[in-house]
């Protein structure tokens, strides 16, 4: 097959015949609570391109959420995959285990913050990751209540509907959620910073107004967990003031209580660092991640230090499918590439590129309330011309016309009105910035 051209290119009406014709086959075969995002059906995925059934090339600036953070079907994973299902694509790690998953645990226990002895254990999806966390950490502290933030997402299972904030469309009518799960403030830079300029800058305020809420309404001596994302995905890459999750951190080691790193958007690259945590200068208990661990592979894992990793008794951790081979083999692949090709610089590069873009842009238009994020995880907030109130209708007639353009981009956040870049790394900076300056032209004309 002839590699994928990496250039933007429109070969019909947005959706074509193709995508239509499939979408019309969806309808009627596959229950409409699966929502999509672009009206087009994916054949091919390369570098910074995704590819249409219709001849369509679109620029790549979602990953599939985070998640072909070394670009889709990156060779070595192709070549890694290719090779372990000639070999075997299934024993079950609890009945006959294999090398690759031992390999991909030492690989995430040396990658992790934290210098001490740590164990990993892999999962399938982020969700089921998140909960194997919370199991962990009730099993070693014997307590049970979960702290979670505003604005969180931590999946769609049930533990972690309970730990989401957002109702619609995540958890509406599909309650009752798990008991013993609470909410505290986050640290909001820019909304924060409208109720009190010091609490949107100082993190150590923001993490006193936190902790107070959990001491007086759930009480270190029941909390098993806090759990928080470095920087919130779904929530609208919310990057906390500086001193936030480091005060978070110290209180959770003063009181026995697991302090969990949910790092299922930011990790494996994607800020600039392996973690994301790795920027605050804290080291998480627990860290989960999964996305961009295996270029679209599903897996996912929790590691953390030994002795809270190792509280649960033998086999109380599993499940048919955690840790399966062919995923692995992509997770090695994926690291070895993150690593050989130098793709931490190029995510802090990514930054640099779309942080001074959008920059010119907010300068030269107040709707953009706010630019923000780390690495390859950059945000617009959009609100209302001279004031902060969220726009989202704005942000979803931006979204649908870069989509129309050639330009794949999502939106987020809790007001829905943050319109969300997560570019692969290996896009080049024309793309990306033909993108970006796509999205100008289009929001100029709105
Ligand atoms: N934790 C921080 O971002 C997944 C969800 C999209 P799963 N985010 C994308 C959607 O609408 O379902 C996510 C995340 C963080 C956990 C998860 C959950 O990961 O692999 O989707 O279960």
């Amino acid at each position: 097959m002839t590699a994928l051209e990496q250039s933007r290119h429109i070969a019909t009406a947005i959706p074509g015949p193709r995508s239509a014709a499939l979408t019309d086959r969806k309808a009627a075969a596959v229950s409409r609570a699966v929502g999509n995002t672009m009206p087009v059906y994916a054949a091919r995925a390369a570098g910074g391109i995704v590819e249409d059934v219709d001849g369509n090339r679109f620029i790549d600036l979602g990953s599939g959420i985070a998640v072909t953070t070394i670009g889709n079907a990156a060779p070595r994973v192709v070549e890694a995959v290719r090779a372990q299902v000639a070999d075997f694509t299934h024993t079950c790690f609890m009945i006959t285990p294999y090398e690759g998953y031992v390999e991909v645990a030492e690989h995430l226990n040396r990658l992790t913050p934290g210098s001490g002895e740590k164990r990993s254990a892999l999962f399938n999806s982020g969700a089921e990751a998140v909960e194997n966390a919370v199991k962990v950490a009730r099993s070693y502290t014997h307590k049970t209540a979960v702290v979670a933030f505003d604005h969180a997402y931590h999946g769609r299972t049930n533990l972690t509907m309970a730990l989401t904030a957002k109702s619609m469309p995540y958890k509406s009518g599909f309650g009752p959620f798990a008991p013993e799960v609470y909410r505290a403030p986050l640290s909001y830079p820019y909304r924060d910073g409208l109720i009190s300029k010091e609490l949107g800058t100082d993190g150590e305020l923001a993490a006193e107004r936190a902790l107070t809420v959990i001491e007086k309404t759930v009480g270190a001596a029941n909390l098993a967990a806090v759990i928080i994302e470095p920087v919130q995905g779904e929530g609208g890459f919310v990057v906390p003031a500086d001193g936030f999750l480091p005060a978070l951190v110290a209180w959770c080691r003063d009181n026995d209580v697991v302090f969990i790193a949910d790092e299922v958007q930011t990790g494996f690259a994607r800020t600039g660092a392996w973690f994301a945590c790795e920027h605050e200068g804290i080291e998480p208990d627990l860290i989960v991640t999964a996305k961009g661990i295996a270029d679209g592979l599903p897996l996912s894992a929790v590691t953390g230090r030994a002795e809270i990793m190792d509280a649960p008794h033998v086999s109380g951790l599993g499940g048919t499918y955690g840790g399966n081979p062919v995923a692995c083999a992509a997770a090695l692949a994926t690291i070895e590439t993150i690593e050989l090709d130098g793709l931490i610089d190029r995510a802090r590069h990514i930054e640099k590129v779309m942080k001074d873009r959008l920059g010119r842009l907010q300068a030269e238009d107040d709707r953009i309330g706010d630019v923000r994020g780390r690495g390859a995880m950059i945000a617009v907030e959009l609100v209302r011309s001279g004031s902060a109130d969220p726009d989202p209708a704005l942000t979803s007639q931006l979204a649908a016309a870069a989509h129309a353009a050639g330009v794949i981009v999502l939106t987020c956040g809790t007001f829905g009105n943050v319109l969300r870049f997560l570019p692969p790394l290996t896009i080049s900076d024309e793309l990306l910035l033909e993108g970006l300056d796509v999205l100008a032209q289009l929001l100029a004309d709105l």
